[in-house]
């Protein structure tokens, strides 16, 4: 409309790892003043994502829900098997009916801010309707300017092992997920669909801020093939109404405990999760650890008992606590007990641990990960061991881990530059913060 506030509707696709950065932007934007609408898709993939979306609008009534009934899929349909990228098709699929009820909201709309992978049907949907979209990237500028040269890669890769990206220098072959250098893989067809789309689209929001990957978001800045980058991160936190009532941690010494989770959709492998546990006891070192034992929530019913075995668990007496299930893990980030963070490097996860000053043992595991522990180390907020390889690739032994943990719990070197890295991020978002002024850079765009 053009006196009111701005109305936006935000759709992410797939995933915890894609629904809270959304959340959380659906915040900052009604806190700023903007009118939210907030699309879901019925049926989640997890059950997390039922969950948190039923407590977020208990909540934050301001948000209004717009429930979007996906058309129902026979799993022989699709050529992959992965859940999430299914849930994406699915979505493209259904996308034309939302159609009708974007176009009967009120006030108007100003716009529609959607999530990278349904980049395309979403730019056909907006213009149909005559609505701009921004697109948010919930990934490292780093990993996003490599997904931005993708059409040209998968030709200049040669004889060499890694692979040169104007501006940000050599990346080896290694950190490049290997399903992105095969074309008919979804993952790599969906990444070139969603960039070759992005001409479309007004503006580009990143999760990041300048200060923490100012190469990359300089050269996505010059680059002529994206629309213009927003890095208006690390997104703040929300109200989730839960109360994480941890009476252990809240006894352990101050930044003595090491969190460990590999994030809402990896579970390690039987063997992997035996030496990671053995090598959290033999470091001597305080632990919370979240255990998964399988991808998708729903499928997960094994008890920490089952996976762990009681003998194991004999072992750890008051030295750690193993939870199986969800935490609200950028509490647990904030406690004053937690001193470390063995991380996947979900870019949430890592975005997490800037803007509260953790230090990161990164382990990545798959997709987007190698790339976003690239990053981890050069911005001086952790330590990756890269002969670790790809999740499930090698089997990490008890007393490598033990040993990092140690390096990590202990160095002061790190400590300091952690805190570093904290201070940047608070100042990104001040109010006269590189990221707080794009946001409200775009919440004037809107009005117009
Ligand atoms: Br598990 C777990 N509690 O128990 P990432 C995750 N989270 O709050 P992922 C919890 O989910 P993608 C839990 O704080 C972060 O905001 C966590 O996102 C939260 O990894 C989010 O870190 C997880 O990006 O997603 O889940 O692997 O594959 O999209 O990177």
């Amino acid at each position: 409309s053009e006196s009111g506030p701005p109305h936006v509707a935000l759709f992410p696709c797939a995933g915890m790892g894609h629904l809270i950065p959304f959340l959380r932007l659906a915040t900052m934007l009604d806190s700023r003043g903007c009118t939210v609408t907030f699309i879901t898709v019925h049926p989640t993939v997890s059950a997390a994502e039922s969950d948190h979306l039923t407590n977020f609008f208990t909540i934050h009534q301001n948000i209004k829900r717009l429930e979007f009934q996906l058309i129902p899929y026979e799993k022989s349909q699709f050529t992959n098997e992965d859940p999430f990228f299914i849930q994406i098709e699915t979505i493209g699929n259904s996308v034309h009916l939302l159609r009708p009820l974007l176009s009967s909201l009120s006030p108007t709309l100003s716009a529609i801010i959607a999530d990278f992978p349904i980049t395309t049907s979403i730019t056909q949907l907006a213009s149909d309707l005559s609505v701009p979209t921004y697109i948010v990237i919930t990934t490292s500028a780093r990993f996003f300017s490599l997904m931005s040269h993708l059409p040209h890669l998968v030709n200049g890769i040669g004889e060499n092992n890694y692979i040169e990206i104007p501006g940000l220098g050599q990346m080896p072959l290694s950190s490049i997920p290997p399903p992105m250098l095969n074309p008919n893989h979804f993952f790599a067809a969906n990444i070139s669909s969603s960039i070759s789309s992005l001409f479309k689209v007004r503006g580009v929001l990143i999760n990041t801020f300048t200060s923490f990957e100012p190469e990359a978001i300089e050269e996505l800045n010059m680059a002529t093939h994206v629309a213009r980058v927003l890095p208006v991160g690390p997104l703040e936190s929300f109200e989730t109404g839960d109360a994480t009532n941890l009476p252990w941690l809240d006894q352990q010494e101050p930044e003595s405990v090491l969190f460990v989770s590999f994030g809402s959709r990896t579970a390690l492998s039987k063997d992997q999760i035996r030496e990671l546990g053995n090598g959290l006891v033999r470091s001597g070192c305080k632990f919370l650890w979240v255990l998964k034992g399988s991808k998708v929530d729903k499928d997960d019913k094994e008890e920490v008992e089952d996976i762990l075995g009681e003998t194991f668990l004999g072992r750890i007496k008051n030295n750690g606590i193993v939870i199986k299930g969800w935490v609200n893990q950028d509490k647990i980030l904030a406690h004053k007990s937690i001193g470390g963070f063995i991380s996947h490097c979900g870019w949430n996860s890592v975005m997490e641990a800037a803007r509260l000053g953790v230090p990161i043992l990164a382990w990545p595991q798959h997709g987007d990960q190698r790339v976003n522990a690239e990053v981890v180390e050069k911005a001086g907020l952790g330590v990756w061991v890269r002969e670790w390889g790809w999740g499930g690739a090698k089997m990490v032994d008890e007393n490598e881990i033990a040993e990092k943990i140690n390096e990590l719990m202990l160095g002061k070197d790190l400590r300091s530059r952690v805190q570093e890295v904290k201070e940047k991020a608070r100042q990104a978002r001040e109010r006269n913060g590189t990221s707080e002024l794009l946001l409200q850079d775009l919440i004037e765009a809107l009005k117009i």
